[in-house]
């Protein structure tokens, strides 16, 4: 054991995804190196007091949008510097963000493109997946496999949006990839015909208002988009994650996959938890501000979220933020003042707002245990994308990323509050009963509970390990054993 410390956080009531208990942390070179009843005084450069408070690792959000290319003119509010800005202010200190592959360009061009964005820019750590938008023999052969190699090791395939969408062909041989490469596959499940089809007859019958976004993707074009996503997986022989789940008819899907064995894991969002199809209808064109996609759904809905939530249906819990402006002609105004919802940027800010959101409703509203918790939003994401254990827990050796919570203080959400760059939050006027008191990025304090004490550049980019779920597999099996080949 160390002798000295460059910082001890003392009297921590700590949290894992498996046990609480009550320890000093001793901090060295950024990474946790004693964790003991009690260490010495004056064994440590600086000491901070987390008595009656309750320590968690610091969340890893793998499911975040930052300064993300565009089709011009629609352009992305926060950057790595203010998205990781406000990540941290959150209690988040690990982001997987997305490097996009542009259809007709290459995959590595994407990557190169993100570090580029990234770099000097982060004040929190932070990994790559990838958007595979065209499968070209380039990609699969070469690309794809090279990139898992160097710890990229998942990606993300999306069932709509034109600029986008894989059709199922080009998903089966992108999940033979995630299968002999050992990498993981999210899938966005939703069905684009579907939606073109019922956003034509909505704007031909003149509903055009943010409400009609939710008209426009119901349910069952999210249930059969992610039974198809099943199937898909099921013929490769691959587990998948289903990302932003948002209500009960998809969730059935994964019941009944779960029950048939399969390898499914399933992620889903505070907005699905905490907005309704009533917030589309805000006041004029206010709605817009809740427009993401899936959309949000109905009370009955929520409960569903909430009852996978606490009996493991669901792996983790991210934010899926994507930032837009609400008053900006680059953002939720992009087609005018008040344009067609079919011309409304998808997506909303919560990095900063998912950890006290899910604390203080889950944990404090006695809907999930402490353990819980951390596991949705910190060890279980850690784990599913290979950064475990440096990332998702408390334990000797892994990097001191820390959460020391404020569980005292009752705070209504305001913008004004929050550290993006976005013009508004859509969990204005909620209150929330727990905040950071301080957030520690590796061994850094980045938030006190007043102040952003984080620099851009601080943060490092993490290599992903292969996923515990996927490891990579010879090319028997899959459709072969189903074809007989
Ligand atoms: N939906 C997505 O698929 N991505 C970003 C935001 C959104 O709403
Ligand atoms: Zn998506
Ligand atoms: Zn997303």
């Amino acid at each position: 054991m160390t002798d000295r410390y460059d910082l001890i956080v003392r009297n921590a009531r700590a949290a894992t995804a498996s046990d609480t208990f009550d320890c000093d942390l001793g901090i060295a070179g950024g990474r946790i190196v004693a964790i003991a009843q009690r260490l010495p005084s004056g064994a440590a450069d600086r000491e901070i007091d987390a008595a009656g408070r309750i320590v968690t690792p610091g969340g890893v959000d793998a499911h975040c949008h930052l300064d993300q290319p565009m089709v011009e003119p629609m352009r992305m509010a926060d950057d790595f510097e203010t998205g990781t800005r406000s990540a941290a202010c959150g209690g988040t200190t690990t982001v997987i963000p997305f490097a996009a592959q542009v259809k007709g360009r290459s995959l590595r061009e994407a990557v190169d493109d993100y570090h580029r964005r990234a770099d000097g820019k982060a004040a929190i750590d932070y990994a790559f997946h990838l958007i595979v938008s065209d499968p070209t023999d380039t990609v699969v052969d070469e690309e794809l496999p090279a990139l898992v190699n160097e710890g990229y090791t998942s990606f993300k395939i999306y069932m709509t949006y034109d600029d986008l969408k894989l059709d199922d062909a080009q998903i089966l041989t992108c999940l033979e990839v995630a299968r002999e490469q050992g990498a993981m596959a999210m899938i966005h499940a939703e069905n684009a015909d579907a939606i073109a089809f019922l956003t034509k007859r909505l704007t031909q019958q003149g509903k055009t208002a943010p409400r009609f976004h939710g008209m426009s993707r119901p349910m069952p074009v999210e249930r059969e988009a992610t039974h198809r996503a099943i199937t898909l997986s099921e013929l490769v022989d691959v587990p998948i994650l289903i990302v932003h789940v948002s209500g009960g008819e998809a969730v059935d899907q994964i019941r009944w996959a779960r029950g048939k064995g399969l390898n499914i894991f399933a992620e889903t969002c505070p907005q699905y938890l905490f907005l309704t199809q009533e917030h589309l209808g805000l006041d004029g064109f206010h709605g817009a501000k809740c427009v993401c996609s899936p959309p949000p759904r109905d009370a009955a809905n929520q409960q569903v979220i909430w009852d996978g939530l606490a009996d493991g249906l669901f792996t983790i819990v991210s934010s899926d933020h994507a930032p837009f402006k609400y008053d900006d002609p680059q953002g939720k105004k992009l087609g005018g003042e008040e344009p067609s919802f079919e011309y409304i940027p998808n997506g909303i800010p919560g990095l900063e707002t998912r950890l006290p959101l899910l604390f203080s409703e889950g944990v404090m509203g006695g809907r999930l245990s402490l353990q819980q918790f951390v596991a949705l939003t910190a060890t279980n994401p850690a784990r599913l994308y290979g950064l475990y254990p440096k990332k998702g827990t408390i334990a000797i050796g892994a990097d001191a990323d820390l959460v020391i919570w404020d569980t005292s203080t009752k705070r209504t959400i305001t913008n004004a509050m929050l550290h993006h760059d976005v013009d508004y939050t859509p969990y204005e006027g909620i209150e929330v009963g727990a905040w950071p008191a301080t957030t520690l990025s590796r061994g850094r304090v980045v938030w006190d509970g007043t102040n952003y004490l984080g620099t851009a550049g601080g943060g490092e980019f993490l290599k992903c390990g292969r996923p515990e779920a996927a490891k990579p597999r010879t090319r028997d099996g899959g459709w072969r054993s189903w074809t007989g080949i």
